[in-house]
C-alpha cells in the first residue's frame, strides 16, 4: 500500500511530480495494486480534448460492486459497510455489514432483472437518504444499468425533465419522506411527473412513511414482497472500462439540465483513492459526509469512495435542526465520527447558533474536517476549526464538481498546511492552469484568472448523454486543449489555490448549482410577468442567495406586489424546487440590455450586492436610464 497514504508534503510532492511526469505509470499502479478486475486493461489512457475524447484504462473489465462489496466480504463481512442515522433521533440507527450489504444489494438486482430491466437501461432513482437509496444505486450497478439519481427535493417537473432526458425506464422511489419535523408526498410527485414520462413501465416504491398514496395497477409495485421474492445471490454484470455507470444532472447556465456522464474504471480508481488520501481514512474509522446522495458528492463520497475502501460511511435521512441545531454533533458524538464532510452553507446555519449546541457533545474523535460545494468564508473556516475541531483536526476545503467526478484541488490532512479560503494544492494527477481571458495560461505564482485543467484525470465525466456536442462546447472550447471548469482562481505566492467562484452564469445556493435560466424560464411563466433576470447576493447562511429583477407586461398592474411575489416563488417550488426560491425580487420598468438585446447581469448584480460605485460605462446600452430606476429601488 506504498502509494495509497500520503505522510508529508515531500511525499506529496515526490508523488505529485511522479504523476504528473508518468501519469499512466502512476495510475497503472493505483490501479493494479488496490483493485478487482476480471481483465486487465490493454491502455491507459488515450486522450483528445479537441474531440473531445477520454479513456481510461480501455480493454479492463470490471464489476464496481465486486470492489466496493464482494472483495472486503473475507476480511469485512461483520464490518458496518453503512451506518443509517435516521430523521427521528429515537428511531435505532442500522448498522448495515458488508454481508448484508451484499445481500440486500444482490435481491434489489434481481428485483430489477426480474422486472426487465438489462444492462445500458436507465433507471431514475428518486429516494430519500435511506438505505434502498445506496441499494438501488449499487444494484444498477451489479446488472449494469445506468442510475440517473435525482434528488428527492427536486420538483415533478424537474424530475420529469430528466427522467425524459435520459430515456429512463424505470423509476425508484418511497411513498414519502421525512425532513426534519415534514412528511413528503414523494410518490405524489411522482406520479405528477410520470403524467408525462412515457417511456416509464414499472415504478417501484420503497415504504418509509406509511402515507396514502394511490398505485397504478401494472406500472406501480412495493418493493418489499418482491425483494422477499429474490434470491440473494446475483452474479455481478461484466462492464468494460468505459461503460457508463451512472448519469447525474446539474445545472447549466442555458437551457436544460446537463446529464453529466460517468464511465466505470476511470470513476472507480479516482474516487478510492481520492477518499482514501483526502480524508487520510484508516481502518476501522467511522466517516460521515452530510451531502445528499443526489448529489455528486454523496455519489462519490458516501458510496463509491468509501465502500471501495471497505469503509464505515454514515447515511443520514435528517437535516441539522431537527430536533434541534444540536443534531449533527449528537451523530459525531453518538458514532464517534473520524472524518466529517459537509458544505460551508451548513456550517454558516450551524455557527449562527453559538458555540453552546457544540459544546454539550463530545467530539474528541474527530480526526478531520472537510468542506465542499462554495467557497468557504474566513468566519465559517474559523468556527467550523474552532469550535468543530478545537484546533488539531485540519480542515480540507476541497473543490471539484460534478463533472471532475472526484476532489481535484484539496490539502491532503496533516501534510498540507492549511490556509482559510484556500482549497491549496491540485490533487495527484491534477493538472490545473490559470489562464487569461484570451486564453494563454498565466505560469508561476501569484496571478489571477480562470482556472482550467491541462490533462486528463481518471474520474472526469466523458460526455453530456446524448449531447456530446454541448459538451465539447461547455467544457473545450472556450480554451483551447483544457478543460474549462467555468470557476475563476487565483494562486498565491507559494502556489496554493483559492477559487474565487463561478464566472458564468452559474450561482452557487447553499452549495446548490442554480443556472439562472431554468429560474428566469419559472418566473416568466407567470402570466403577469414579461422578463426576468436572476442574480446572486452574499447572504449570511446560503453564501449567496438570489435576486430578481422583474418586469411585468402591465406596469400599472392592479395586484399588490406582495401576491406577485409568492406567485412567483410558488411557481419557482413547483418547477425546480424550494432550494431556488428567491430572497429579493424587485419590479422595475426595464432591464439593462445591450444593443444586442443581452441582459446585463453584470450590472444588476452589482446592485444586488449594493456595490454601485463602479458600474462600468453604461452609456453603451440599450436603455442607460432604466439603471438609475433600478438602483433607487433597489431592495
Ligand atoms: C462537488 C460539487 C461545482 C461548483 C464548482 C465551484 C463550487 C465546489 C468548492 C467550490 C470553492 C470549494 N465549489 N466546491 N468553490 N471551493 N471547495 O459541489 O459539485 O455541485 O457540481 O458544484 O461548486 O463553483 O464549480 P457541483
Amino acid at each position: 500500500m506504498s502509494n495509497y497514504h500520503i505522510k508529508h508534503l515531500e511525499e506529496y510532492y515526490q508523488i505529485y511530480r511522479k504523476s504528473i511526469r508518468e501519469p499512466e505509470n502512476f495510475w497503472e499502479e493505483v490501479a493494479e495494486e488496490h483493485f478487482l478486475w476480471r481483465k486487465k486493461w490493454d491502455k491507459v489512457l488515450s486522450w483528445d480534448f479537441a474531440k473531445p475524447e477520454i479513456k481510461w484504462f480501455e480493454g479492463a473489465k470490471l464489476n464496481i460492486t465486486e470492489n466496493c462489496i464482494d472483495r472486503h466480504l473475507v476480511t469485512r463481512g461483520e464490518k458496518t459497510a453503512i451506518l443509517f442515522e435516521p430523521n427521528n433521533p429515537d428511531e435505532p440507527a442500522q448498522h448495515i455489514t458488508y454481508q448484508q450489504l451484499f445481500e440486500r444489494v444482490n435481491k434489489m438486482a434481481n428485483v430489477l432483472k426480474s422486472q426487465g430491466i438489462k444492462k445500458g437501461d436507465r433507471v431514475c432513482i428518486y429516494v430519500p437518504m435511506i438505505p434502498e437509496l445506496a441499494i438501488a444505486i449499487l444494484a444498477c450497478a451489479r446488472i449494469g444499468a445506468i442510475h440517473s439519481v435525482v434528488f428527492a427535493g427536486f420538483s415533478a417537473t424537474a424530475l420529469l425533465t430528466r427522467i425524459n432526458d435520459s430515456d429512463c425506464k424505470m423509476v425508484i422511489t418511497s411513498d414519502g419522506s421525512y425532513r426534519g419535523a415534514k412528511t413528503i408526498d414523494l410518490k405524489g410527485i411522482v406520479d405528477e411527473a410520470l403524467e408525462s414520462c412515457p417511456g416509464i413501465e414499472k415504478v417501484l416504491v420503497v415504504k418509509r412513511t406509511g402515507g396514502n398514496i394511490t398505485m397504478k395497477e401494472g406500472r406501480d409495485m412495493w418493493l418489499q414482497p418482491l425483494l422477499d421474492e429474490a434470491s440473494k445471490q446475483c452474479p455481478a454484470e461484466i462492464m468494460d472500462a468505459e461503460d457508463p455507470l451512472f448519469i447525474l444532472y446539474t445545472s447549466g447556465s442555458t437551457g436544460q439540465p446537463k446529464g453529466m456522464v460517468h464511465t466505470t474504471a476511470g470513476y472507480m480508481v479516482y474516487t478510492a483513492y481520492s477518499f482514501k488520501n483526502a480524508f487520510q481514512y484508516r481502518e476501522n474509522d467511522v466517516y460521515w459526509c452530510t451531502a445528499d446522495i443526489g448529489w455528486i458528492t454523496g455519489h462519490s463520497y458516501i458510496i463509491y469512495g468509501p465502500l471501495a475502501n471497505g469503509a464505515t460511511t454514515v447515511l443520514f435521512e435528517g437535516v441539522p435542526s431537527y430536533p434541534d441545531f444540536g443534531r449533527f454533533w449528537e451523530i459525531i458524538d453518538k458514532h464517534k465520527v473520524n472524518q466529517f464532510y459537509t458544505a460551508p452553507t451548513a456550517i454558516r446555519a450551524l455557527a449562527k447558533q453559538g458555540s453552546e449546541m457544540v459544546e454539550k457533545f463530545d467530539l474528541s474523535s474527530i480526526k478531520v474536517l472537510g468542506s465542499v460545494g462554495e467557497p468557504i468564508n474566513e468566519e465559517a473556516w474559523h468556527w467550523y476549526n474552532d469550535n468543530v475541531g478545537k484546533k488539531k483536526s485540519p480542515i480540507i476545503d476541497t473543490w471539484w464538481q460534478t463533472e471532475t467526478g472526484a476532489i481535484m484541488i484539496t490539502p491532503i490532512p496533516f501534510v498540507t498546511p492549511t490556509k482559510p479560503t484556500y482549497a491549496t494544492l491540485p490533487f495527484i494527477g491534477v493538472q490545473p492552469a490559470i489562464v487569461n481571458e484570451a486564453g494563454e495560461e498565466l505560469k508561476g505564482n501569484q496571478v489571477e484568472g480562470r482556472l482550467c485543467i491541462k490533462f486528463p484525470w481518471p474520474s472526469m465525466a466523458r460526455t453530456i448523454w446524448r449531447n456530446h456536442k454541448r459538451y465539447k462546447e461547455t467544457y473545450f472550447s472556450t480554451y483551447k486543449n483544457m478543460y474549462f471548469t467555468g470557476d475563476g482562481a487565483l494562486r498565491d505566492e507559494v502556489g496554493y489555490y483559492r477559487i474565487t467562484g463561478r464566472v458564468d452564469d452559474v450561482i452557487i445556493v447553499s452549495g446548490h448549482n442554480l443556472g439562472t435560466a431554468p429560474i428566469e424560464d419559472a418566473i416568466n411563466e407567470h402570466p403577469a410577468v414579461a422578463e426576468s433576470a436572476i442574480v446572486g447576493f452574499p447572504h449570511d447562511i446560503k453564501g449567496t442567495a438570489l435576486y430578481a429583477f422583474v418586469t411585468l407586461k402591465d406596469a400599472g398592474e392592479s395586484r399588490i406586489h406582495e401576491n406577485l411575489r409568492k406567485e412567483i416563488n410558488q411557481l419557482i417550488t413547483e418547477r425546480i424546487g424550494p432550494i431556488a426560491k428567491l430572497d429579493k425580487i424587485q419590479f422595475t420598468a426595464g432591464l439593462p440590455k445591450t444593443r444586442s438585446g443581452k441582459i446585463m447581469r453584470r450590472i444588476l448584480r452589482k446592485i444586488a450586492e449594493k456595490d454601485t460605485s463602479n458600474l462600468g460605462d453604461i452609456s453603451t446600452l440599450l436603455n442607460p436610464e432604466c439603471v438609475k430606476e433600478i438602483m433607487d429601488e433597489a431592495l
